[in-house]
Protein backbone atom coordinates (compact mmCIF):
# COMPACT_ATOMS: atom_id res chain seq x y z
CA UNK A 1 0.00 0.00 0.00
CA UNK A 2 1.52 3.41 -0.96
CA UNK A 3 -0.01 5.88 1.68
CA UNK A 4 1.35 8.21 3.98
CA UNK A 5 0.35 10.57 6.45
CA UNK A 6 0.68 13.82 8.72
CA UNK A 7 -0.72 15.35 11.89
CA UNK A 8 -1.36 18.77 10.34
CA UNK A 9 -2.67 20.22 13.63
CA UNK A 10 0.22 20.99 16.26
CA UNK A 11 1.73 17.36 17.94
CA UNK A 12 2.24 17.29 21.65
CA UNK A 13 -0.56 19.87 22.00
CA UNK A 14 -3.90 19.46 23.27
CA UNK A 15 -7.06 21.28 21.05
CA UNK A 16 -10.77 20.49 20.19
CA UNK A 17 -10.07 18.63 17.45
CA UNK A 18 -6.94 17.12 15.52
CA UNK A 19 -5.98 17.07 12.11
CA UNK A 20 -4.45 14.21 10.44
CA UNK A 21 -4.28 14.11 6.49
CA UNK A 22 -3.77 10.80 4.59
CA UNK A 23 -1.98 11.11 1.37
CA UNK A 24 -2.41 8.08 -1.30
CA UNK A 25 -4.37 5.09 -1.51
CA UNK A 26 -7.17 5.84 0.55
CA UNK A 27 -9.18 2.86 0.11
CA UNK A 28 -6.64 0.71 1.84
CA UNK A 29 -5.35 2.62 4.57
CA UNK A 30 -8.77 2.82 4.88
CA UNK A 31 -9.37 -1.39 5.17
CA UNK A 32 -6.04 -1.35 7.13
CA UNK A 33 -7.14 0.91 9.58
CA UNK A 34 -10.61 -1.27 9.73
CA UNK A 35 -13.53 1.15 8.48
CA UNK A 36 -14.88 1.86 5.11
CA UNK A 37 -13.68 4.75 3.06
CA UNK A 38 -15.70 7.45 2.74
CA UNK A 39 -17.62 8.09 -0.45
CA UNK A 40 -15.32 11.37 -2.49
CA UNK A 41 -16.32 14.54 -1.52
CA UNK A 42 -18.21 13.11 1.34
CA UNK A 43 -18.22 13.45 5.48
CA UNK A 44 -18.01 10.39 7.40
CA UNK A 45 -18.10 9.34 11.17
CA UNK A 46 -15.71 6.11 11.61
CA UNK A 47 -13.96 4.45 14.32
CA UNK A 48 -10.26 3.90 14.48
CA UNK A 49 -10.64 0.88 16.40
CA UNK A 50 -9.19 1.45 20.10
CA UNK A 51 -8.42 4.42 19.24
CA UNK A 52 -11.30 6.82 18.77
CA UNK A 53 -14.85 7.45 16.89
CA UNK A 54 -13.64 10.04 14.13
CA UNK A 55 -15.15 12.92 11.58
CA UNK A 56 -13.18 10.86 7.91
CA UNK A 57 -13.39 13.45 5.39
CA UNK A 58 -12.77 12.76 1.52
CA UNK A 59 -12.32 15.55 -0.73
CA UNK A 60 -10.79 13.68 -3.49
CA UNK A 61 -9.95 10.34 -4.05
CA UNK A 62 -6.34 10.38 -2.76
CA UNK A 63 -6.65 12.69 0.13
CA UNK A 64 -8.02 11.63 3.72
CA UNK A 65 -8.71 14.28 6.77
CA UNK A 66 -9.00 12.61 9.66
CA UNK A 67 -10.29 14.70 12.71
CA UNK A 68 -10.14 12.74 15.85
CA UNK A 69 -10.39 14.70 19.53
CA UNK A 70 -7.27 16.46 20.24
CA UNK A 71 -6.00 15.11 23.27
CA UNK A 72 -2.45 14.39 22.91
CA UNK A 73 -2.77 10.42 24.09
CA UNK A 74 -5.74 10.53 20.98
CA UNK A 75 -3.38 11.91 18.84
CA UNK A 76 -0.61 9.63 19.51
CA UNK A 77 -2.77 6.34 19.44
CA UNK A 78 -4.27 7.64 16.15
CA UNK A 79 -0.57 7.98 14.72
CA UNK A 80 0.25 4.42 16.08
CA UNK A 81 -2.35 2.96 14.38
CA UNK A 82 -1.52 4.47 11.35
CA UNK A 83 1.92 3.32 11.26
CA UNK A 84 0.82 -0.20 12.71
CA UNK A 85 -2.02 -0.09 9.43
CA UNK A 86 1.22 0.23 7.47
CA UNK A 87 1.38 3.85 6.13
CA UNK A 88 4.94 5.77 6.72
CA UNK A 89 4.76 9.45 7.90
CA UNK A 90 5.15 12.28 5.18
CA UNK A 91 6.23 14.60 8.25
CA UNK A 92 8.77 11.93 9.36
CA UNK A 93 12.52 12.79 9.38
CA UNK A 94 14.98 13.15 6.44
CA UNK A 95 15.49 10.03 4.95
CA UNK A 96 17.57 7.41 6.40
CA UNK A 97 18.26 4.81 3.91
CA UNK A 98 19.49 2.29 6.41
CA UNK A 99 17.04 2.17 8.54
CA UNK A 100 13.56 -0.14 7.70
CA UNK A 101 11.04 1.56 9.38
CA UNK A 102 9.54 4.70 10.63
CA UNK A 103 10.07 4.80 13.58
CA UNK A 104 13.91 3.66 13.05
CA UNK A 105 14.18 6.86 10.82
CA UNK A 106 12.66 8.86 13.71
CA UNK A 107 14.89 7.33 16.32
CA UNK A 108 17.64 8.08 13.90
CA UNK A 109 16.91 11.48 13.86
CA UNK A 110 16.28 11.80 17.44
CA UNK A 111 19.48 10.55 18.68
CA UNK A 112 21.61 12.75 16.65
CA UNK A 113 20.25 15.59 19.14
CA UNK A 114 20.01 13.46 22.01
CA UNK A 115 22.77 14.20 25.00
CA UNK A 116 23.50 11.58 27.91
CA UNK A 117 23.91 8.28 27.93
CA UNK A 118 19.96 7.28 29.18
CA UNK A 119 18.93 9.47 26.52
CA UNK A 120 20.58 7.06 24.05
CA UNK A 121 19.96 3.66 25.61
CA UNK A 122 16.45 4.37 25.07
CA UNK A 123 16.25 5.58 22.46
CA UNK A 124 17.95 2.58 21.21
CA UNK A 125 15.22 0.86 22.38
CA UNK A 126 12.50 2.27 20.81
CA UNK A 127 12.12 0.31 17.15
CA UNK A 128 11.47 -2.94 18.49
CA UNK A 129 9.27 -2.31 21.12
CA UNK A 130 7.00 -0.46 18.34
CA UNK A 131 7.26 -3.05 16.15
CA UNK A 132 6.09 -5.45 18.61
CA UNK A 133 3.27 -3.20 19.34
CA UNK A 134 4.14 -2.86 22.78
CA UNK A 135 1.34 -0.64 24.53
CA UNK A 136 2.07 2.90 25.03
CA UNK A 137 3.95 4.32 28.21
CA UNK A 138 1.53 6.15 30.39
CA UNK A 139 1.59 9.60 30.00
CA UNK A 140 3.01 10.11 33.60
CA UNK A 141 5.83 8.61 32.31
CA UNK A 142 5.95 9.55 29.05
CA UNK A 143 6.68 13.61 30.43
CA UNK A 144 9.49 11.97 32.89
CA UNK A 145 11.09 10.11 29.91
CA UNK A 146 10.77 13.48 27.62
CA UNK A 147 13.62 14.81 30.41
CA UNK A 148 16.11 12.80 28.43
CA UNK A 149 15.61 14.57 25.30
CA UNK A 150 14.84 17.80 26.99
CA UNK A 151 16.93 18.84 29.86
CA UNK A 152 15.15 19.68 33.18
CA UNK A 153 15.83 22.84 34.52
CA UNK A 154 17.31 22.27 38.43
CA UNK A 155 17.64 25.14 40.86
CA UNK A 156 20.62 24.92 43.53
CA UNK A 157 19.34 27.62 45.81
CA UNK A 158 20.40 28.01 49.77
CA UNK A 159 21.82 30.56 51.93
CA UNK A 160 25.09 32.41 50.86
CA UNK A 161 28.42 30.69 51.46
CA UNK A 162 27.51 27.00 51.74
CA UNK A 163 29.11 25.89 48.89
CA UNK A 164 26.59 25.66 46.47
CA UNK A 165 29.12 26.93 43.48
CA UNK A 166 31.95 25.36 44.92
CA UNK A 167 29.14 22.10 43.92
CA UNK A 168 28.39 23.20 40.63
CA UNK A 169 32.28 23.04 39.48
CA UNK A 170 32.66 19.77 41.25
CA UNK A 171 29.78 18.28 39.69
CA UNK A 172 30.95 19.87 36.03
CA UNK A 173 34.53 18.70 36.81
CA UNK A 174 35.81 22.33 36.05
CA UNK A 175 35.59 25.95 37.15
CA UNK A 176 32.10 27.19 35.94
CA UNK A 177 31.34 29.33 38.55
CA UNK A 178 33.60 31.59 40.58
CA UNK A 179 33.92 30.53 44.48
CA UNK A 180 35.41 32.79 47.33
CA UNK A 181 35.08 32.76 51.26
CA UNK A 182 32.47 35.28 51.51
CA UNK A 183 28.72 35.62 51.21
CA UNK A 184 27.56 37.01 48.04
CA UNK A 185 29.80 36.13 45.72
CA UNK A 186 27.01 34.94 43.23
CA UNK A 187 25.28 37.41 41.72
CA UNK A 188 23.52 36.34 38.32
CA UNK A 189 23.04 32.60 38.22
CA UNK A 190 25.13 30.54 36.70
CA UNK A 191 23.71 28.09 34.01
CA UNK A 192 26.09 24.74 32.85
CA UNK A 193 24.60 21.31 31.24
CA UNK A 194 25.65 18.47 33.88
CA UNK A 195 25.27 14.72 32.78
CA UNK A 196 23.91 13.40 35.94
CA UNK A 197 24.30 9.70 37.02
CA UNK A 198 23.15 9.60 32.98
CA UNK A 199 20.57 12.52 32.69
CA UNK A 200 21.96 15.85 30.92
CA UNK A 201 20.17 18.73 33.11
CA UNK A 202 20.30 22.37 33.12
CA UNK A 203 22.06 23.71 36.39
CA UNK A 204 21.55 26.44 37.91
CA UNK A 205 23.49 28.05 40.47
CA UNK A 206 21.94 30.67 42.21
CA UNK A 207 23.12 33.27 44.71
CA UNK A 208 22.53 32.94 48.20
CA UNK A 209 18.72 33.78 49.47
CA UNK A 210 19.80 35.43 52.70
CA UNK A 211 21.35 38.59 51.75
CA UNK A 212 20.15 42.22 50.90
CA UNK A 213 23.04 44.04 51.04
CA UNK A 214 22.36 45.99 47.16
CA UNK A 215 20.32 46.62 44.86
CA UNK A 216 22.01 44.10 42.02
CA UNK A 217 21.81 41.31 44.43
CA UNK A 218 18.27 41.62 45.39
CA UNK A 219 17.26 41.76 41.67
CA UNK A 220 19.86 38.91 41.20
CA UNK A 221 17.42 37.09 43.68
CA UNK A 222 14.96 37.91 41.88
CA UNK A 223 15.50 36.53 38.97
CA UNK A 224 16.15 33.02 40.27
CA UNK A 225 13.17 33.24 42.45
CA UNK A 226 11.44 33.15 38.84
CA UNK A 227 13.65 30.39 37.86
CA UNK A 228 12.73 28.37 40.82
CA UNK A 229 9.05 28.86 40.42
CA UNK A 230 9.82 27.05 36.31
CA UNK A 231 12.29 24.40 37.94
CA UNK A 232 11.84 20.80 37.61
CA UNK A 233 14.00 20.11 40.78
CA UNK A 234 14.98 22.92 43.48
CA UNK A 235 17.72 21.76 45.20
CA UNK A 236 18.27 23.32 48.80
CA UNK A 237 22.16 23.90 49.98
CA UNK A 238 22.77 24.25 53.60
CA UNK A 239 25.97 23.48 55.62
CA UNK A 240 26.19 20.39 57.07
CA UNK A 241 26.89 22.30 60.77
CA UNK A 242 23.75 24.79 60.65
CA UNK A 243 23.45 25.81 64.10
CA UNK A 244 20.43 27.56 63.51
CA UNK A 245 18.45 24.19 62.74
CA UNK A 246 17.17 22.50 59.15
CA UNK A 247 15.80 24.39 56.35
CA UNK A 248 12.40 25.48 56.58
CA UNK A 249 9.62 23.15 55.29
CA UNK A 250 9.15 23.32 52.30
CA UNK A 251 12.39 24.59 51.24
CA UNK A 252 13.81 22.90 47.88
CA UNK A 253 12.57 19.05 46.34
CA UNK A 254 15.76 17.80 47.63
CA UNK A 255 17.99 18.90 50.53
CA UNK A 256 21.59 18.79 50.46
CA UNK A 257 24.21 19.34 53.91
CA UNK A 258 27.35 21.17 52.32
CA UNK A 259 31.08 20.88 53.74
CA UNK A 260 30.57 17.55 55.16
CA UNK A 261 34.25 17.01 55.81
CA UNK A 262 34.20 20.10 58.42
CA UNK A 263 31.66 17.76 60.24
CA UNK A 264 32.52 15.15 62.76
CA UNK A 265 28.97 14.35 63.41
CA UNK A 266 26.37 12.10 61.63
CA UNK A 267 24.86 13.84 58.42
CA UNK A 268 21.69 16.05 59.96
CA UNK A 269 18.20 14.20 59.92
CA UNK A 270 16.90 17.04 57.72
CA UNK A 271 19.39 15.95 54.98
CA UNK A 272 18.84 13.66 51.62
CA UNK A 273 22.57 13.57 51.01
CA UNK A 274 25.82 15.42 52.82
CA UNK A 275 28.31 16.55 50.16
CA UNK A 276 31.68 17.66 50.24
CA UNK A 277 33.21 19.32 47.53
CA UNK A 278 36.80 18.72 48.85
CA UNK A 279 36.67 15.12 49.32
CA UNK A 280 34.08 14.27 46.90
CA UNK A 281 32.08 12.37 49.46
CA UNK A 282 28.14 12.29 48.19
CA UNK A 283 28.38 13.60 44.96
CA UNK A 284 27.34 9.97 43.38
CA UNK A 285 24.68 9.89 45.62
CA UNK A 286 23.30 13.32 44.69
CA UNK A 287 23.61 12.63 40.72
CA UNK A 288 21.46 9.30 41.65
CA UNK A 289 19.13 10.91 43.58
CA UNK A 290 18.76 13.56 40.76
CA UNK A 291 18.25 11.80 38.03
CA UNK A 292 15.51 9.42 40.44
CA UNK A 293 13.46 12.63 41.04
CA UNK A 294 13.56 13.56 37.59
CA UNK A 295 13.34 10.27 35.71
CA UNK A 296 12.28 7.63 37.98
CA UNK A 297 13.95 4.32 38.12
CA UNK A 298 9.79 3.05 37.37
CA UNK A 299 10.05 5.31 34.46
CA UNK A 300 12.95 4.02 32.97
CA UNK A 301 12.01 -0.01 33.68
CA UNK A 302 8.71 0.60 31.67
CA UNK A 303 8.82 -2.03 29.01
CA UNK A 304 6.10 -0.08 27.11
CA UNK A 305 6.51 2.07 23.58
CA UNK A 306 7.39 5.68 24.12
CA UNK A 307 6.22 8.59 21.52
CA UNK A 308 9.42 9.42 21.33
N1 LIG B 1 35.78 22.48 53.62
C1 LIG B 1 34.97 22.72 52.60
N2 LIG B 1 34.83 23.95 52.09
C2 LIG B 1 33.99 24.16 51.05
C3 LIG B 1 33.25 23.09 50.48
N3 LIG B 1 32.49 23.60 49.48
C4 LIG B 1 32.75 24.91 49.41
N4 LIG B 1 33.65 25.27 50.38
C5 LIG B 1 34.14 26.62 50.65
O1 LIG B 1 33.07 27.41 51.06
C6 LIG B 1 33.25 28.77 50.62
C7 LIG B 1 32.02 29.24 49.87
O2 LIG B 1 31.88 28.48 48.71
P1 LIG B 1 30.98 28.93 47.47
O3 LIG B 1 30.91 27.76 46.57
O4 LIG B 1 31.45 30.21 46.91
O5 LIG B 1 29.59 29.17 48.21
P2 LIG B 1 28.21 29.73 47.61
O6 LIG B 1 27.14 29.06 48.35
O7 LIG B 1 28.20 29.61 46.14
O8 LIG B 1 28.29 31.24 48.03
P3 LIG B 1 27.48 32.49 47.43
O9 LIG B 1 27.64 32.51 45.97
O10 LIG B 1 28.11 33.68 48.07
O11 LIG B 1 26.06 32.34 47.86
C8 LIG B 1 34.53 28.77 49.78
O12 LIG B 1 35.60 29.18 50.57
C9 LIG B 1 34.70 27.31 49.40
O13 LIG B 1 36.04 26.94 49.16
C10 LIG B 1 33.43 21.78 51.05
O14 LIG B 1 32.82 20.78 50.63
N5 LIG B 1 34.28 21.66 52.09
MG1 LIG C 1 28.02 31.02 44.72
Amino acid sequence: MHATFAQRSTPGVASAVAVFEVAGDVDAACEALGFTAPTIGQASLRTVPNVDTLLAIRPSASVLLLTPHGGVQVCRALSKALLNAGLSRSDAAPAWPEASTDVEARMLTALGHARGERAVAHLLSQPSRWAADAEDVPASTARELDRLLHPPLVVATGPANVGKSSLANALAGRTVARVADRPGVTRDAVAVDLELDGLVVRWLDAPGVDLSDDAVLAEAQALARRAIEAADLVIWCQDGRADGGGPEPGAGDLRIATRADLSKDAPPSWADVSVSTVTGRGLESLARLVRQRLVSDAALAHSGAWAF
